[in-house]
C-alpha cells in the first residue's frame, strides 16, 4: 500500500482533520484521537510501542490550530498549546475510520476467515519436524489451525516430551490441574473418564475452567490394535446447522448457563466450578463450545440451574448431539504412533472409541493445552517474518 496525501485541512472548527488522498478519496480523523495518537517521544514510548500521554492531560474538545503537509508523505498538526504532532501518510491511511479500512485491519489482526467441514474433511497434515525448524511450515500449520480448526502433525518421535518441544516452539503451554502435559491411558482409580478404556463421546476439554484451553495437542505414543479410533466434528459448522434447523434448541443452548465441576487430585488437589453455556456466542459472532458429555464421570456434570429448564435443555442438547454424530458431520480416523493432533478446543469437538482393557498399557497419548493468545501471537510473528512485513 502506498499512500500519498494531496491536501489536508482542519474541519468542523478544528474538531477534525480531513485528509484528501492522491486518488481523490478522503478520510476524516477526530482531533481528540489524533492528539491521543501523537507519536512524538513525549507522548509515545517507541521501545514499548505504547502511549505515554495520560488521559488527565487530554482535552476531549481539543481543536487543531494549524495543519500542514510535508512532501505528501507526512502531515503535521500544531495544537493550541504549541505542541506539534506528525503522522506518516501510510500510518494514517491504515487507521482510516471507514468500514473498509477497519475490515482490512480486522482481517490483518484477527485472521477471522473460517473454513467449515464435515465428514468430507481432508485432514491437513504437516511433518512434525518441519514445523519445528521451518518458519514457512510453522506459519502454514498455525494458519490452518486457525482457519480449519485441526491439523495433524506427522512423524514425531514416539516418546514422551515432544509436546514440551512443541510448547517451546510456540512459546509455552498452558498448565492445568492435570499437569504441564498429561498421559491419556487406562489407569487404576482413574480421576477422569479419559483415563479409562471407555468410549468418549464428543466433547471439548475442560469446560470446568473459566477460560477453557483454546488449543489442544494429542501426541500418539502407543496405539491399541482394536478400537481407540478418534472422532472429530466441526462444532461451529454444526452450530450453524442447528440454528437453521432448530432455532429453539440453538436458543436454549446459547442462553442457558450450566454448572460444571471437576474435583479430584492430579498435579495438585483441585475443586473447580464454573458456569458456561454449551454454545457461547462471542461478540465477533464466533462461538466457543463447552460441551462435556462424558457419561460415567461423576466429576464433570452439566446441569442448568432451574428445574423447569432441565428437560427442555436436555432435549436441545440431544438435538445438538444427534447433529454432531450424524455421518454427514463427523470424521473418524485412527492415530498412529508419532501423530500429533492439534486442534481448536473451542470449536472442534473430539472423542474416541472404546478399546479392550488389558493388564499392560496398550494405548498411550500424551496431551497438552495452549492458549489462543500464545498461539495467535506466534502466528502473527511468523506471518510478519514469512510475508516479510514489519
Ligand atoms: C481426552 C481425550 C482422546 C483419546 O483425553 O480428553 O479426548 O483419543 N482423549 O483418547
Ligand atoms: N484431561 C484429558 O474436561 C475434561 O475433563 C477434559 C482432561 C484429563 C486432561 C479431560
Ligand atoms: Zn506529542
Ligand atoms: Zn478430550
Amino acid at each position: 500500500m502506498s499512500a500519498a496525501v494531496r491536501t489536508v485541512r482542519a474541519a468542523g472548527g478544528g474538531r477534525s482533520v480531513c485528509v484528501q488522498w492522491e486518488d481523490g478519496s478522503e478520510s476524516s480523523y477526530p482531533s481528540v484521537w489524533l492528539r491521543d495518537s501523537c507519536q512524538c517521544p513525549l507522548c509515545f514510548l517507541p521501545s514499548a510501542g505504547a502511549r505515554r500521554l495520560r488521559l488527565e492531560d487530554l482535552d476531549v474538545d481539543i481543536v487543531a490550530k494549524q495543519v500542514a503537509l510535508a512532501d505528501g508523505k507526512k502531515i503535521s498538526i500544531t495544537w493550541p498549546d504549541e505542541h506539534t504532532s506528525e503522522y506518516e501518510a501510510e500510518w494514517l491511511k491504515k487507521r482510516c475510520f471507514s468500514e473498509e479500512a477497519r475490515a482490512e485491519m480486522r482481517v490483518d489482526l484477527f485472521l477471522p476467515e473460517l473454513q467449515y467441514w464435515g465428514s468430507d474433511l481432508q485432514l491437513p497434515k504437516i511433518p512434525f519436524e518441519e514445523i519445528m525448524y521451518n518458519d514457512e511450515s510453522a506459519y502454514r500449520w498455525l494458519c490452518t489451525l486457525k482457519k480449519v480448526g485441526i491439523v495433524l502433525l506427522t512423524g514425531a518421535a514416539t516418546g514422551q516430551g515432544e509436546l514440551i518441544r512443541l510448547g517451546h516452539r510456540i512459546g509455552f503451554l498452558r498448565l492445568t490441574f492435570y499437569g504441564p502435559t498429561w498421559q491419556v491411558q487406562d489407569k487404576a482409580d482413574a480421576n477422569n473418564v479419559a483415563y479409562t478404556t471407555e468410549r468418549l463421546c464428543f466433547h471439548t476439554d475442560y469446560p470446568a475452567l473459566q477460560h477453557p484451553p483454546g488449543v489442544q495437542f494429542l501426541h500418539c505414543i502407543k496405539q491399541t490394535a482394536a478400537g481407540g479410533e478418534s472422532e472429530v466434528v466441526d462444532g461451529f459448522h454444526v452450530c450453524n446447522k442447528l440454528k437453521k434447523q432448530n432455532p429453539e434448541a440453538y436458543q436454549i443452548l446459547s442462553s442457558t448457563a450450566v454448572d460444571y465441576t471437576d474435583v479430584g487430585v492430579d498435579y495438585c488437589d483441585f475443586a473447580v466450578h464454573c458456569k458456561q453455556r454449551i454454545i457461547e456466542v462471542t461478540p465477533r459472532h464466533r462461538h466457543r463450545l463447552a460441551n462435556s458429555q462424558m457419561p460415567g464421570n461423576v466429576h464433570v456434570y452439566i446441569m442448568p440451574r432451574r428445574a423447569e429448564k432441565v428437560r427442555p435443555f436436555y432435549a436441545a442438547l440431544k438435538e445438538f448431539n444427534d447433529l454432531l454424530n450424524s455421518t454427514e458431520h463427523k470424521f473418524t480416523f485412527k492415530m498412529k504412533p508419532g501423530d500429533v493432533l492439534t486442534f481448536d478446543n473451542w470449536r472442534v469437538l473430539h472423542g474416541r472409541q472404546g478399546y479392550p482393557s488389558c493388564p499392560e498399557v496398550t494405548r498411550h497419548l500424551e496431551g497438552a493445552y495452549a492458549d489462543w493468545d500464545v498461539v495467535l501471537s506466534r502466528l502473527q510473528l511468523l506471518r510478519k517474518r514469512v510475508l516479510k512485513r514489519d
